[in-house]
């Protein structure tokens, strides 16, 4: 059962040192659009993701594995990058595009978030689109549990925040204890406060006008959606499976 009072949330990738999640369960949050997107593949067939630092990473791996069944994936700043198969477009991760294919991972922040996290004791990966299923796997580890927000180039982003608030709602049912950690109380009170239009939330977010300029508006919507999907994507030695 889990334990509310060390249940902790981490506002980005940059706020803390490796060496605090060895003995914790991690889970990864970029709402906008990395770990939605990893959500999307895995249930649209995707073998695996190899998540990466950069592109030196990315083309290595590419190198060592059977090449027709790769894809390499990702974004900088938002778009596409030069010669990768697919960018980071949730809508672009299609049964006929990623069925059965591993997916080189490669984005400015949540990917960074999970290198950053890999040495955590579990790592699973959050998103709306997972929420319910998400918290049910929570709520039955022992140990104490941290929810990092990716973020934005080492600052807070709203709709990561959120998500990380709606889950510390859920899994105290909406009354958090008030030996509860900051960053607990911080989101929740996030959420708690909008909780009846969490979208406009997420819509009215930096890195979603940042998104609008990419016209890209659908992700937006599509990343807000709660609950179409039951499975939690979860790290295992430097790879995210079903
Ligand atoms: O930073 C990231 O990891 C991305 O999700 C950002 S973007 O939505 O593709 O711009």
């Amino acid at each position: 059962m889990a334990n509310l009072e060390t249940l902790d949330v981490y506002l980005s990738a940059h706020s803390f040192p490796e060496e605090e999640l060895r003995d914790k369960v991690t889970v990864v949050i970029d709402v906008l659009r990395a770990t939605s997107t990893i959500v999307t593949a895995l249930q649209n067939g995707a073998k695996e993701i190899v998540p990466v630092e950069d592109m030196g990473e990315a083309s290595r791996i590419a190198q060592s594995v059977d090449s027709d069944n790769i894809l390499l994936c990702g974004e900088r700043d938002g778009i596409k990058i030069d010669g990768y198969d697919l960018g980071n477009s949730p809508l672009e991760y299609t049964n006929e595009m990623v069925g059965g294919k591993t997916l080189i991972f490669n984005t400015t922040n949540g990917t960074q978030a999970i290198k950053k996290a890999v040495g955590s004791s579990a790592l699973y990966i959050a998103s709306f689109l997972n929420l319910s299923a998400v918290v049910d796997i929570l709520r039955k580890e022992e140990k104490d549990i941290v929810l990092i927000c990716a973020g934005w180039r080492g600052r807070l982003a709203l709709e990561d925040l959120i998500l990380a608030g709606n889950i510390v709602y859920n899994m105290c049912d909406g009354k958090l204890v008030p030996e509860a950690r900051d960053g607990a109380k911080v989101a929740f009170g996030l959420y708690e406060k909008y909780k009846g239009d969490v979208a406009s939330v997420i819509h009215s977010s930096n890195h979603a006008v940042r998104l609008k300029g990419l016209e890209v508006e659908n992700d937006i919507d599509y990343c807000s959606q709660k609950d179409t999907c039951s499975l939690v994507p979860v790290l295992n030695k430097g790879i995210i499976t079903r």
